[in-house]
């Protein structure tokens, strides 16, 4: 690509407060040594978890034209990174724009963001809006390199049931392939409950036709935002070049630390994020770290 360090386009809301999208994307990428260059698809005051009467400024109709400033200027990308989305159309526009530099060369990651078991809205999911939603995601995927779908996405994008927790080998190896028969070369899910109390992160390689599990800790309480801070971690690692298993591995190592200086203070609402923020100076500078994976 020829950009002197590695240039990623990321491609989310710019939520003002609650930590989620951009405000993990660019400190993150930034952090790991990566240029982010933010194309925003909404703006609002709060993400929409356990918020009311937040504000929403829909960005479709300016994509467009950052897309062509960006072409006129020659700006090349070595990775295009997308998130949270906030019409049908702009999933259009992405998956377009997702195309042309995946010719380019450039890694494409889709975090096809649409709700958590936790945090869904469940008339959203039968409503017409989240049909073209999941369908738009769907085309998005064939794009991509790698997806990072939570469990709930997972089950959206499959049609397969939300299973039970603990989710057995054998389920999360359903989801993974079937996931991956939506066209993208690898698949990684998210916030999996293996165990009674744990959580792990599954992970198929599609080139080496390899299933994983990263253990995700011990987890007593729901937090929110980590599977933006996980994926940003993905991508800026993927980026440097790791491969898939280690930099999945490396991401969780960075959300467990995370989640561990967010327990230090309960007083801190669910709505509020992880503190990422005191993990950031020290954990990239001695990447990469001896983190554990298993292979099912
Ligand atoms: O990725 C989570 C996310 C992103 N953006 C917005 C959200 C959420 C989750 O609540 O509300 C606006």
């Amino acid at each position: 690509m020829g950009n002197v360090i590695p240039r990623v386009a990321a491609i989310h809301d710019l939520s003002g407060f609650g930590k989620v999208s951009l405000t993990e994307a660019i400190p993150i990428l930034s952090a790991m040594g990566i240029e982010v260059c933010p194309m925003p698809t909404a703006v609002l005051s709060t993400h929409t978890y356990e918020f009311q009467n937040y504000t929403l400024c829909d960005l479709t109709e300016e994509m467009p034209k950052i897309i062509a400033h960006w072409d006129a200027i020659g700006l090349g990308f070595d990775a295009v990174y997308s998130g949270y989305m906030s019409s049908a159309k702009q999933l259009e526009i992405t998956g377009e724009f997702m195309r042309r530099q995946k010719e380019k060369g450039a890694l494409i990651v889709v975090d096809p963001v649409m709700g958590d078991n936790a945090l869904l809205d469940v008339q959203m999911v039968y409503s017409d809006r989240m049909r073209d939603m999941v369908g738009g995601m769907e085309k998005l995927c064939e794009f991509a390199d790698v997806i990072t779908p939570n469990v709930t996405e997972a089950c959206m994008l499959t049609g397969i049931d939300y299973p039970n927790a603990p989710v057995h080998n054998a389920e999360i190896k359903q989801l993974l392939k079937q996931l991956h028969e939506l066209g993208s070369r690898h698949v990684v899910i998210t916030s999996v409950m293996d165990s009674e109390n744990s959580m792990c992160v599954a992970v198929y390689d599609g080139d080496e036709d390899k299933y994983y599990k990263v253990d995700c800790g011990f987890v007593n309480r729901p937090f929110h935002g980590t599977g933006d801070v996980y994926t940003s971690v993905l991508t800026g690692a993927l980026c440097k070049g790791m491969r898939l298993i280690d930099a999945a591995a490396e991401a969780a190592g960075f959300v467990r630390a995370a989640i561990r200086q967010t327990v230090r203070h309960p007083e801190i609402k669910i709505r509020e994020g992880v503190l990422f923020e005191p993990v950031l100076a020290t954990y990239f500078s001695s990447m990469p770290h001896e983190d554990g994976f298993v292979e099912i």
